[in-house]
């Protein structure tokens, strides 16, 4: 929190392709399935975005979760959480994993289109979740996705672009039943994307670590931790790391589906 003396000059930016939203910025929202959780909507379709993503926290002992949708159309609503602090555990809705699984920092989960989730903060700690849900795309002749747990210490970090000062960590199989990805990129202080990228998929984007510069649209702006961006579609996009430790972000893409026209 900023001293209440202290002028309101923002890095917020909100332009049609893309938003640069630092977290200071985010009133607290409710949610009815959620009742103690402190809710910011950091993305969602009335930025522009195709997806909804939330920053979720539950306080020690709290519950929240989303009922399953019932529809039967395969376009269910799919979610991915990940645990940035705290503790806790998970329940599936449906299918052969309904147990519980354990919820601690780096862990994530994505539960396919349609399913139940049901979250609960550990008695003692409280937990801060990214959760992201979309609308399933199905595709004829493809299996929908199962299940997926794991930890982001267990995902291999790989080198990027041939190039050792960047690592790329894919949280989501690279497999056609997915229609999203979930990745983390560890860059090195001074290393970056080698290029201005500008692609029909979209991104949210979560700052986990560090600072950076990052180009959006036709600028470059300053970027830190627990900051969150929003690229839409051929959004011209490219970052570079500052700063004494590496920068580390979690992102979201759409990926595998035709392109509905
Ligand atoms: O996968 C990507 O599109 C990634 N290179 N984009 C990004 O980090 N802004
Ligand atoms: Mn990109």
């Amino acid at each position: 929190m900023r001293p209440v003396a202290s002028l309101v000059h923002s890095r917020t930016r909100v332009r049609p392709r893309y938003a640069l939203l630092p977290l200071e910025g985010f009133p607290d929202s409710r949610l009815p399935t959620w009742p103690g959780a402190r809710v910011r909507v950091l993305a969602s379709p009335a930025l522009g975005a195709g997806f909804v993503q939330y920053l979720i926290d539950l306080p020690a002992g709290g519950r929240g979760g989303f009922p399953a949708d019932g529809r039967g159309d395969g376009r269910g609503t799919e979610t991915f959480c990940y645990v940035l602090s705290g503790s806790g555990t998970l329940a599936g809705g449906s299918g052969d994993y309904g147990g519980r699984h354990p919820l601690a920092a780096g862990a994530f989960a994505l539960l396919p289109p349609g399913d139940a989730v049901a979250v609960s903060a550990a008695p003692d700690a409280g937990l801060s979740l990214l959760v992201l849900r979309k609308r399933y795309e199905p595709a004829a002749g493809v299996e929908p996705f199962a299940a997926v747990f794991g930890h982001e210490a267990d995902v291999p970090r790989q080198v990027w672009a041939d190039n050792p000062h960047s690592l790329l960590q894919t949280l989501v199989p690279d497999e056609l039943g997915f229609d999203l990805a979930m990745n983390i990129f560890t860059f090195s202080p001074g290393f970056g994307l080698p290029v201005v990228e500008t692609h029909v998929m979209e991104h949210g984007l979560y700052f986990l670590q560090g600072k950076g510069v990052y180009y959006l649209g036709d600028d470059w702006m300053e970027v830190e931790q627990d900051d969150f961006v929003w690229m839409g579609p051929y959004c011209p996009q490219s970052f570079y790391a500052t700063g004494p430790v590496p920068s580390r972000y979690l992102y979201y893409k759409n990926v595998n589906r035709e392109i509905e026209v």
